[in-house]
Order: structure tokens, then sequence, then C-alpha cells
């Protein structure tokens, strides 16, 4: 297997959290169930033409029903941690008013099951499965959604309060702004660019509303969660001192602007990038920018959570076509990095993730960081003898621990590694082709294998470290 970094040991600090990360669309199933409303996510997903295959989350991995064993399986591998995220429509069908006792019950069984087996339960509240009935007035795009999502976030917590410590409260605003309401390639499928920026600053409004409640009720480590990358020139792929023209590092400034900063800046300074407000002047303006909403959204939080799967490659223009998810770059050429890819195409390169943690524990030197994310999806099968031989992944995740184990020797103050994913899953609009699991699941059987790499990972986490070549 090609290691990236050192190939030695790579020993982690006394106390680093080791876990693995679901999301309730992509795991549960049980999609009508104990009166859970339609999502954004039901709805797009039964569009014909929006997810690979046809396929619906319909059934999933029906965790709904197979919790129990899930969370054996976690047992076994020795995971410390579970990232999970909570389906609003479970708790409030059509996104407002009192909450359904039957959809906050099961959280309440799963976050008993946890700690009964030694887990510690970190709760997303939103991982993209708004209720239909919200994106009917208006969705992200909407400043009211900002308001409902905080009133869901108190009823939450008022239930698991007691036992959960961890609330992340939005999982990658980028992706539900830009893949749901500029590109369309997400759920809501809405293709207009100023509608994106509307939705992202009304999910910043919606973080800073709901983290100002949920640490008013007592919660203890409150986290914002973003997709991040670094983003670089091609040259700088794999040589980060690489020179840049001016024009390539205005591009990679703005990109980086709209990618990190976009939502970092707001949440933990309270104001927009420059390069973000002049774009969002050219798409629709800022009138929904209201005086006191940067206040909102700047409170106080204790970690950013970072998903990391690859570079950001771009440089000097013009993009041919230009790249629908990222509105006020027509001037911009998204590339391929030279490196191998995975099955969903994205580029292997580990240490893109030790540049990022360091860059960001550079520039926000107040927040803690945790990786909420990292993996990857290759083509796994079950072999005759009942193994699932990912060498391929285990070489990835083997890369990115030694990524991390860099930045923590750069000084990063990194909480824990939360590997994507704990089970093969609903990949999105990629649908069930593209398996992300340390776990094999069967989806006509719902047999659920652990592949080599989650046998790894157990060791890994029994150690506390990756070793070297034996
Ligand atoms: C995460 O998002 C999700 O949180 C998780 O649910 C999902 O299953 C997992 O990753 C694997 O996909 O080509 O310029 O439009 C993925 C983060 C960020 C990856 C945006 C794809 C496309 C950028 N995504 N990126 S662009």
């Amino acid at each position: 297997a090609p290691s990236y970094l050192t190939e030695g040991r790579a020993d982690f600090p006394a106390g680093f959290v080791w876990g693995a990360a679901t999301a309730s669309y992509q795991i549960e199933g049980a999609a009508a169930a104990d009166g859970r409303g339609p999502s954004i996510w039901d709805t797009f997903s039964h569009t014909p033409g929006k997810v690979a295959g046809g396929d619906t989350g319909d059934a999933a991995c029906d965790h709904y029903h197979r919790y129990p064993g899930d969370v054996r399986l976690m047992a076994e591998l020795g995971l410390h941690a579970y990232r999970f995220s909570v389906a609003w429509p479970r708790i409030q069908a059509t996104g407002s008013g009192p909450a359904n006792p039957a959809g906050l019950a099961f959280y309440d069984r799963l976050v008993d099951e946890l700690l009964a087996a030694g887990i510690t339960p970190y709760a997303t509240l939103y991982h993209w499965d708004l209720p239909q009935a919200l994106q009917d007035a208006g969705g992200w795009a909407e400043r009211g959604t900002a308001f409902r999502f905080a009133e869901y976030a108190e009823l939450v917590h008022a239930r698991l309060g007691d036992r959960v410590r961890n609330w992340a409260t939005l999982n990658e605003p980028w992706v539900s702004a830009f893949l749901g309401y500029a590109s369309g390639v997400h759920a809501p499928g809405v293709q207009d660019p100023a509608a994106s920026f509307r939705a992202a600053h009304h999910l910043l409004l919606g973080h800073g509303l709901a983290a100002r409640a949920l640490r008013a009720a007592g919660a203890e480590e409150i986290t914002l969660v973003i997709n991040s990358s670094p983003v670089v020139t091609p040259a700088q792929v794999h040589d980060p001192g690489a020179p840049v023209t001016e024009a390539d590092a205005e591009a990679v400034r703005r990109v980086d602007a709209l990618l990190t900063r976009q939502f970092l800046d707001p949440a933990l300074r309270g104001h927009y990038p420059a390069e973000v407000l002049e774009i969002v002047e050219r798409h629709g303006g800022t009138a929904h920018i209201l005086d006191g909403d940067l206040e909102t959204i700047h409170q106080p939080i204790d970690l950013v959570g970072i998903n990391y799967y690859n570079p950001c490659v771009v440089e000097a223009g013009p993009g041919e076509p230009a790249n629908p998810a990222w509105p006020g770059t027509e001037d911009v050429r998204f590339g391929p990095a030279e490196a191998p890819v995975t099955a969903m195409g994205w580029p292997i390169v580990p240490t893109g993730l030790s540049r990022l943690l360091l860059r960001l524990a550079a520039d926000y030197p107040e927040i803690g960081l945790i990786v909420t994310e990292n993996g990857a999806a290759f083509d796994d099968a079950v072999g005759d003898d009942g193994r699932v031989r990912d060498a391929d992944r285990i070489a990835y995740l083997d890369g990115h621990l030694r990524a991390v184990h860099a930045a923590l020797e750069g000084g990063a103050d990194l909480r824990g590694y939360i590997v994507w994913s704990l089970l093969d899953n609903f990949e999105w609009a990629e649908g069930y082709r593209r398996r992300f699991g340390i776990v094999h699941v069967d989806f006509e059987t719902q047999r659920r294998t652990p592949k080599d790499s989650a046998l790894w990972y157990r060791d890994v986490i029994q150690r506390n470290g990756v070793r070297g070549p034996e």
C-alpha cells in the first residue's frame, strides 16, 4: 500500500477521538414510519432523472429498525464516537409546531443504545433533509426557515441534551446552498444563483440562532461542520510552493472565499469576506442581509468540523463551461488534479488534509478543530470467502491519518477523526452505486459485512495510531 507522508509509526495524543459518521436520509429508511413527514430528498429522489439508478432513501440501510445491531457493530470496532444526524421531518413532519413524540423516541433509543455500548454520540441537527413543507414556502432561500430551524434544534436538545454533549448545527452549508440552489444537483434542485446566496445566508442565520438557543439550554460543545479543501492551482497540488500568476492567485482567493471563508468568517468573526459580498452584489444583491444578522451568526461555538475529501483545483479561466455550483467564477477553470482517483472520480491527495488543517489552525487559532468526515468510495464486493478486500480504502485512510498526524505535530488543535462512513449508504445523487462504508451493506438482504478497512480501523483505534510496515 502506498504511504504518503511518513512510513513509520504515527502515534496520536491521549484522548484523541476516533469515530465513524452517517446521516439520517442516507441510512435510516422507514421513510413513512411513526409520523415522519416528507423531506426535500424524498421529493427529489422520487423525481425521475435526479438520482442515479432511480434510487431513493425509502429503505436505505433500514437503520431505523436495525440500529441495535449497528450499534453492536460500532462497539465491536471499538469506536469512541458515532456521528449521526437527526431527521428534521421525523421531529416535525411539516417543519414547525410541536414535536412528534415517536420521532424523538427513535433518537432517544439510539442515544441510550450508544451510551450503553460506551460510544459517545455526536449529533448533527441538519444533514440536508429539510421538511418538504418548508421548501414549499421557499426553503432556505426564505428567511423564516432559519427561525424554524432554531425552534427544531431546541426541541431535539430538550429531549436529548441530558445525554448528548456534542451538537453540530449544520452539515456543509456550502453544499446545501450551492448544490441545492445553484447547480441543482442536490435537492431541492433549484438553479438560481441569487437564491443560492440567500440560502447560504439563511443557513448561517439558522446556525447562529440555533447555536444561541442550544447554548442557553446548556449544550456543552457546539460545532459548525463545513466541507473545506485547500484551493490550489494544478501545479500546487503536489508542490505547495509552485509559483502562480497574479490571475491564478486571484482565482484561488475568490474560490477559497466562496468555499471556506463565506462560512467561517461570519460564524467566527462576524463579517463576510469582501470577495463574497462583491459576488452577491452581482447576483441578486445583499438586501437579505439585515442589520444584526452578522451578530446573530457570530455566536461563540466550540469546534469547527472539517469534512475533507480532496483539494479544489482552479486556475484563471475561462471555465468552459462555467461551473454552475460556483456563481461568480465564470472566469475560473476548475481542473482535475493529477492524482489517482476514487470511484467518485475524486483525486486522492492526503497532503491536502494536513495543509487544510494547518491553514485553518493558523487563520482561525481561536477555534478547536475536528475531522468530521473523511473517506472514499471504491467498487467493493464481498468475496466468496466473505471478505471485502478494500486495500485501496485502507491506503486512502492510512495516508489521510498520516496527514492528520502531521497537522497535530504542526500544532493544530485537533480533537479527533471521524471516518465517512460507517455503512455503505444512499450516496445522494449517486444513489447506492457509490460505496463509502467501512462496513459493506447488501441492499437486497441488509446484511452487514465489515470490510478489511473496518478491521484495520479497529486496530488503529486500539493502538491509537497507524503503524509502519512490519
Ligand atoms: C459529504 O459531502 C457529505 O456530508 C456526505 O453526506 C456524503 O455522503 C459524503 O460527503 C460523500 O460524498 O464539483 O465543484 O461542485 C461531500 C462534499 C463537496 C463533495 C463538493 C463534492 C463537489 C464540488 N462535496 N464537491 S464541485
